[in-house]
């Protein structure tokens, strides 16, 4: 079977670069990335694509190239559902915040809504790709809905999980490690599977196309992400030791890096991972595990979270003893609120979480960010529910200068890697800052050596200071 139409449910950081990027590879396929967000399709659909809802280096280009030729965006679910061969799955799947599961395991609400389209809306057969990322054995749910329409129309479910990371999504997508295809194996399974196949065949050599069955395909993803946050976390573990050694955590990652069983990505000290993915995925791993009586495995893969957190609180804890033990009333400066540089992502960014630390502190903190808007910092510190949004909007100010958001402050803090902090004018931003001046580098991005020649304190993660 040779895929002619496809539609995207879902037009958020997933769906949006994966269908641009089909769009523009396969341009005999029309490509149809359906939200019911009105908002967000019309952003998609602005004449200037620097408006589109998500920001990555290269998506506005690829995107102006297919749009209106075999890329659309609409609000037609329905419309699209019907028209293609192949539907994506790539709705987001939190984690539950009510229920059976809270805290744990991920909400399939959205998932099920749009099975359940689907059921309602196809009138001929179809491929149904899980994107999202989704717990191990979601497929059969959705398969479970489609197989009891009584529509006569016929069902094939792929489980296809996006491995590209926020800020190099563009490039992930161009020239991906490997493409990972789960499906049935069946006869009909294995055809389906193959037309998946050729759609990424035309242009990823096809030895990086790896097939398996749904289930290895689900696991795959949830646990190729716990791996990569368990070398942040232990890497993360490490600075800790270092700080009470002589050691830096740089060499020492540099060292453990240059074995190439182990290999140097990954490897560098932070203030704690973010992100969507990766506590929702090792939470999800913990909560499968402990369903099936598994308590060691999901202890072990709990405890990478139980790190990240620790990492968060602990850098919070060096800035207020940093500051004589009280932050009451000072001002501290955020420089970067995103989860990591080039996005304007900041689910689960460790700046919330440092940031409702030293709130709790009555800390006033002035938050800069290159890409992020004023009211996502609200938005993400009001999630919290630790305070009221009226208290949160006295405590917290976004800035739109760097050097503004610096001004008067007793502390900067950098909680994202963005390039550009470190071109700035350190010295003027000194000269403005109450003495002694601090900075907290979450990310050792900074040139420590020369901030402290300008006269400032300076705490990097995991070196000796
Ligand atoms: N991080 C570190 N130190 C490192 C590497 C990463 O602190 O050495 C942090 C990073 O700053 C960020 C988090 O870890 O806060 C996650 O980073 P990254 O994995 O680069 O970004 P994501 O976009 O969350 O991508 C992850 C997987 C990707 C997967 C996606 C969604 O890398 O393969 O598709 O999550 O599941």
């Amino acid at each position: 079977m040779k895929v002619k139409s496809i539609c995207c449910i879902g037009a958020g950081y997933v769906g949006g670069p994966t269908m641009a990027v089909i769009a523009k590879k396969c341009p005999g396929i029309k490509v149809t990335v359906v939200d019911i967000n009105e908002a967000r399709i019309a952003a998609w659909n602005d004449p200037d694509v620097n408006n589109i809802p998500v920001y990555e280096p290269g998506l506005g280009e690829v995107v102006a190239e297919s749009r209106g030729r075999n890329l659309f965006f609409s609000t037609d679910v329905d419309g699209a559902i019907d028209e293609s061969d192949m539907i994506f799955i790539s709705v987001n799947t939190p984690t539950k915040t009510y229920g059976e599961g809270k805290g744990l395991a991920a909400d399939l609400k959205w998932i099920e809504l749009c099975a359940r389209q689907i059921a309602r809306v196809a009138k001929s057969d179809k491929i149904v790709v899980e994107k999202s990322t989704l717990p191990v054995r979601t497929a059969s749910t959705i398969k479970s809905i489609l197989d009891h329409t009584g529509s006569g129309v016929s069902f094939q479910i792929l489980s296809n999980p996006e491995f590209l990371a926020e800020g190099t999504a563009v490039e992930d997508l161009m020239d991906p490690d490997r493409v990972l295809i789960g499906g049935d194996q069946t006869e009909e399974g294995l055809k389906a599977i193959q037309a998946l196949v050729d759609v990424y065949a035309q242009w990823v050599p096809r030895e990086r196309i790896l097939t398996t069955n749904v289930w290895s395909s689900e696991l795959s993803k949830l646990t190729a992400n716990a791996f990569l946050a368990q070398r942040v976390s232990s890497i993360n573990s490490l600075s800790e030791l270092c700080e009470h050694t002589e050691a830096d955590i740089n060499e020492v990652a540099r060292a453990i890096g240059s074995d190439s069983r182990i290999g140097p990505k990954f490897l560098k000290a932070s203030v704690g991972f973010g992100g969507s993915c990766f506590q929702k995925d090792i939470l999800n791993l913990v909560y499968i595990s402990r369903s099936y009586g598994l308590n060691e495995v999901a202890d072990y893969w709990e405890q990478v979270i139980q790190m990240n957190d620790h990492q968060k609180r602990r850098f919070a804890k060096k800035i207020i003893r940093s500051l004589y033990n009280t932050v009451n009333g000072k001002k501290i400066a955020f420089l970067g609120w995103a989860f990591k540089k080039d996005t304007n992502d900041t689910r689960e960014s460790a700046a919330i979480y440092v940031a409702d630390h030293l709130l709790f502190e009555q800390a006033h903190v002035a938050v800069y960010d290159p890409k992020v808007k004023e009211e996502q910092v609200f938005v993400d510190m009001d999630y919290l529910n630790t305070r009221s949004s009226e208290e949160n909007r006295k405590y917290i100010d976004v800035v739109e200068d760097p050097y503004e958001a610096c001004k008067g402050a007793h502390a900067i803090a950098v909680l994202t890697e963005w390039d550009v902090f470190k071109q700035y004018d350190w010295s003027k931003i000194y000269d403005n800052m109450l003495k002694p001046a601090h900075v907290f580098d979450g990310r050792n991005v900074l040139d420590a050596e020369k901030l402290r020649k300008i006269g400032f304190q300076v705490y990097s993660i995991g070196t000796p200071s």
